[in-house]
């Protein structure tokens, strides 16, 4: 008998270069998920207007977006590549989750108080709902399980409670899906503050690596990297969190554990692992730069993918969506 396989779907925004945490914390993990899972990897181009974007640019940040989806590696036969804004059943049961969504959920989002904070003269409705489009992405393709960072864990939790919540008026209408965060990897902090995120939209440029940063840009931002007093390679997120940030970084790309890296490292000093740092991850990089580069530049098969693909994902979200419509009462031919 065939296992039906499980069901993923994960996102992310096009609004700008991504950085090292977006590829540690997701990207990694959506290559090495796609061959035991049905996978919808989504460019989430409507969740980006809840800043203010120019519009050019976040058109070339889709397709770049994809370009990089298909250099780390993702199959565009074996992985639904789309894009969220050629799917309107997105749109539509956002409408109908944000009705059963109280108004006390959202106002609890830390990532709404903290966008909010940062962008006071743009604090629009959409910043406000964003968690409940995102639950209607993953709840619309029945997805079982969702690849993130740590950071989107409380919007995850939100699209669990929706799920719950319609299916207990409803009956058995949604999956529940879980989150899959990977430890050490899954928060990934700014190289010269390691007490907050790594983040693409930072005003200093030292504090993040972009996947587009060039070798020696790589080694020499590992090089500044804040570290803590004391000298030794040793894991310990209160007392050195510059080294363990570090010693994440490190042991996501050469698949080691925290021990590993520290055996690695005994008797050396701050300044060769953040050499041996900088080096590896630039490694990494090169041959996903180099794939980058040429997708990039093939306009026309970026365009087939994103049209297949976006007729694979209507038929299922159209599915979902329907029997939405039904379970509320609207007419459904
Ligand atoms: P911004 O940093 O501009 O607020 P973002 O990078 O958090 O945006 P997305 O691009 O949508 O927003 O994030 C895509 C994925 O990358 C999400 O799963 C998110 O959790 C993950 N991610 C983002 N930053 C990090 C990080 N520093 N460490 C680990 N994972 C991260
Ligand atoms: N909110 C996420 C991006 C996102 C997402 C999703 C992630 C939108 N929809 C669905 C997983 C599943 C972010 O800001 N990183």
């Amino acid at each position: 008998m065939e296992i039906k396989k499980k069901t993923i779907f994960s996102g992310i925004q096009p609004s700008g270069t991504l950085t090292l945490g977006n590829y540690l914390g997701a990207l990694k993990n959506f290559t090495e998920l796609q061959d035991e899972y049905n996978c919808y990897y989504c460019i989430v181009d409507m969740h980006t207007l809840t800043v203010r974007q120019d519009p050019e640019k976040l058109r070339e940040r889709s397709y770049s977006l994809l370009a990089l989806y298909l250099a780390c590696g993702l199959d565009p036969d074996k992985n639904v590549l789309f894009v969220q804004s050629h799917v309107p059943c997105h749109a539509e049961l956002s409408w109908i989750l944000g009705c059963y969504t109280y108004m006390g959920e959202l106002q609890r989002m830390t990532q709404f108080k903290d966008k909010s904070a940062r962008h006071q003269d743009n604090i629009n409705g959409g910043l406000f709902t964003y968690p409940v489009l995102m639950a209607a992405d993953i709840l619309l393709y029945q997805a079982d399980m969702v690849p993130i960072g740590a950071d989107q864990k409380q919007h995850l939790e939100l699209a669990r409670n929706l799920a719950e919540r319609f299916n207990n008026i409803y009956g058995e209408t949604f999956i529940v899906p879980e989150p899959f965060i990977r430890g050490g990897s899954a928060r990934i902090m700014s190289l010269q503050e390691p007490s907050k995120k790594m983040s693409k939209s930072d005003a200093n440029v030292n504090n993040f690596i972009l996947l587009t940063d060039t070798r020696d840009d790589i080694v020499k931002k590992f090089k500044k990297a804040v570290t803590d007093s004391g000298s030794e390679v040793r894991y310990d997120e209160n007392e050195k969190p510059g080294i363990s940030n570090l010693m994440n970084i490190y042991g996501a790309v050469k698949n080691l554990t925290a021990a590993g890296v520290e055996k690695e490292f005994e008797g050396l000093r701050y300044g060769d692992f953040k050499k041996a740092v900088g080096e590896a991850v630039a490694d990494v990089l090169a041959p996903v730069q180099d794939r980058y580069r040429e997708f990039s530049e093939d306009r026309a098969f970026l365009d087939k993918v994103l049209k297949r693909n976006s007729e694979i994902a209507f038929e299922a979200a159209s599915k979902t969506l329907k029997d939405v419509y039904e379970k509320v009462g609207f007419i459904v031919y």
